[in-house]
């Protein structure tokens, strides 16, 4: 009886592509069911983790009394700010000395990219934006709704699984001069696939020389670089790991920074520090001169406030916390290494299991891409099958997130994965 209603015209809108897998996941009754959709780091148990370095501060927080629920400022919690912008341009970052870095705490990695993105077509001159072909999903949407303009670069070459380097170099020498360019910092979703640093070399060069604005997207920083440093081989590294080495998945934005240029990063804690739920993200702007940061703080503010007036404390606190206490910072990095090192066993046992099924084909990628996926190759149809007869949940895309995997559901993926193949291939 919805016909006197005013929105009785609507229609049943689709689920989103990646949220929207969680939802059919939950609704299967099958006991063997696996949700590989989503994101989010998993225990070997199959359980959500929050780390013990979190629930310490979050312990801090809850008893030092002096603490309150005021509001923040439009911009968020200055210490955050402070320490979100020091790990992903370094602590001694010369356009952080010279005050050249506006910085506000948003509603994470969605929200950062979000009010960039508003800011951007407010003020920026050119509102076409390039992103990469494939990428996270949500991407197109954030930007077409803030009122930019989307278009696509090559960035994967599915034949090789790996980088589509002279496309992408292509397609962004053919972009309108002073168009803004969507980079993923690192662990591009869903590939898995990053450019070297010698590749990021040549990608700086031909944005700067072509005006190009960069905004990168830090969805994963620090995640990435424990998983590449295990698959580098270069473990003896990890013993030093919390000494400053951290810094090397953020090296990319730091190359774009060192030449003095201006380029936006959006950050999420939500991975790294999974704290997913609680939303905690912020947006740099790294501008010419601190004059110039000041005004486009200012003009932040002007967007931030009718959106949500300013952002929550509680996420932004632990953050903080943990990233301001060298003890806490070095806690944290040894939880990402075991979490690293999960997801880098869950990658070496589906290899083998598909090995040891002799499922046609080359799976050396799921070994070699970096990050919490595997971008499988698998098609549609082949995802659709191993929903329907393995109760399998990822995204159509054929992407797997690899941290929902443990050692007890790695064959009954393997298995799926080979009836899919040898069945629909
Ligand atoms: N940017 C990229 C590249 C991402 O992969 C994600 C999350 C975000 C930004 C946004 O993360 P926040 O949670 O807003 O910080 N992508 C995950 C999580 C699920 C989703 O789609 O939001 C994913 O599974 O792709």
């Amino acid at each position: 009886m919805d016909s006197g209603s005013v929105f009785a015209s609507l229609v049943q809108a689709p689920e989103d592509p990646i949220l929207g897998v969680t939802v059919a996941y939950n609704k299967d009754p099958s006991p063997n069911k696996l949700n590989l959709g989503v994101g989010a780091y998993r225990t070997e148990e199959g359980k959500p983790l929050v780390l013990d370095v979190v629930r310490r501060a979050e312990q801090l927080l809850v008893n030092d009394q002096s603490r309150v629920k005021e509001y923040l400022p439009i911009v968020g919690l200055a210490d955050f700010n402070k320490l979100s912008a020091k790990l992903i341009f370094g602590a001694d970052s010369p356009a952080i000395q010279a005050n050249r870095v506006a910085t506000v705490q948003c509603l994470s990695g969605t929200g950062s990219l979000r009010v960039g993105a508003e800011f951007l077509a407010r003020h920026y001159h050119q509102l076409t934006i390039y992103i990469p072909q494939p990428t996270w999903g949500n991407h197109p949407k954030v930007f077409t709704l803030a009122g930019l303009s989307v278009k696509t670069y090559r960035y994967y070459d599915p034949a090789t699984r790996g980088l589509n380097f002279q496309g992408l170099l292509e397609d962004l020498g053919a972009a309108t001069s002073g168009a803004i360019v969507l980079l993923h910092a690192c662990a591009h979703n869903p590939t898995g696939v990053d450019p070297t640093l010698e590749q990021w070399e040549q990608i700086r060069q031909l944005m700067r020389s072509k005006g190009l604005l960069p905004f990168f997207d830090s969805a994963y920083q620090v995640v990435a670089l424990v998983v590449w440093w295990i698959t580098g081989g270069q473990i003896e590294n990890m013993l030093g790991f919390a000494s400053g080495s951290l810094d090397a998945d953020a090296q990319p934005v730091r190359m774009f920074v060192a030449d003095g240029g201006e380029c936006l990063a959006a950050q999420s804690y939500a991975k790294n520090m999974g704290l997913y739920g609680e939303r905690v993200g912020a947006l740099s702007i790294v501008c010419k001169t601190a004059d110039v940061a000041s005004k486009v703080e200012s003009q932040l503010k002007l967007v931030i406030r009718p959106m949500y007036s300013n952002p929550p404390i509680h996420g932004a606190s632990i953050v903080a916390t943990i990233l301001k206490d060298s003890k806490m910072y070095d806690e944290w990095t040894v939880e990402l290494k075991a979490m690293a090192d999960r997801i880098i066993s869950m990658r070496k046992q589906l290899f083998d299991a598909l090995s040891a099924r002799g499922t046609p084909g080359d799976w050396s990628h799921i070994i070699k891409q970096i990050g919490m996926f595997t971008f499988t190759g698998l098609n549609g149809e082949q995802v659709a099958f191993m929903t329907k007869e393995y109760h399998i949940y990822m995204t159509s895309d054929g992407r797997i997130s690899m941290a929902g995997l443990s050692s007890k559901t790695v064959p009954h993926l393997a298995d799926a994965i080979h009836a899919a193949v040898t069945r629909m291939g």
